[in-house]
């Protein structure tokens, strides 16, 4: 029997990579919304993480008729009050880029000493099969450095230290990111979820 497919509600390709690589071995076809022009942009406009997840893995469930899996991440501060949070993705503005998000968040977080910049990424993924909608979630606890270190990853994974390791997460390869990480944690949970649905 051809396997089964999945639809990842998601263009970004550096999620695209880690989403990919965590979930090897099942026994599906991973396709994402990169490879359909004609699905639309699904706009991230729910109050958290979970509201834009499951926003993001219904539509395209609905759409396709496929089973979607959404991830929708936030860096939260604690010098900041938890932001860039939700809006981690647009922190710097409408046009934000990863470069620019990093630059104001060490703009914004200047003057702040060693021991009060820590910070965690927090990642809910959603699965969406016709109307049966699942969440799980996973979060990582690290430090904001004063300047970035480390070309792998992306996003704010330059500037977010683990302390245990002395590493960024851009200083790991994507295996060695998965295994610690807010959005590895959730997909191993989320694998979970998958087994049982395409199982039965
Ligand atoms: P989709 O909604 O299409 O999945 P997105 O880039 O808009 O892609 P999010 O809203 O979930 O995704 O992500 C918010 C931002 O947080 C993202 O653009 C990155 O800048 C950052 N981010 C997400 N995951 C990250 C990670 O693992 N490491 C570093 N930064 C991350």
């Amino acid at each position: 029997m051809p396997p089964q497919t999945l639809l990842l509600a998601t263009r970004n390709a550096d999620k695209i990579v880690e989403i990919t690589e965590a979930l090897r071995g099942l026994d599906l076809e991973l396709v994402s919304a990169a490879s359909f022009a004609e699905i639309p942009e699904v706009e991230e406009d729910q109050p958290d993480l979970a509201g834009n997840a499951i926003k993001k893995a219904v539509t395209l469930a609905r759409l396709t008729g496929m089973t979607a899996l959404a991830d929708d991440t936030g860096l939260e501060v604690d010098a900041l009050n938890g932001a860039p949070g939700v809006f981690s993705s647009r922190y710097s503005g409408p046009n934000a880029t990863y470069a620019s998000n990093v630059q104001k968040l060490l703009r914004d977080l200047q003057g702040i000493e060693d021991g009060h910049r820590t910070a965690r990424f927090r990642c809910v993924i959603a699965i969406a099969r016709g109307e049966q909608i699942s969440t799980v979630e996973g979060v990582c606890e690290g430090v904001i450095l004063e300047a970035p270190r480390g070309c792998d990853g992306f996003g704010y994974d330059p500037v977010f230290l683990i302390p245990d390791l002395r590493k960024t997460f851009a200083e790991l390869s994507v295996a060695e990111k998965n295994f610690i990480s807010h959005r590895g944690q959730a997909l191993r949970k989320a694998r979970v979820v998958l087994e049982d649905i395409f199982q039965s």
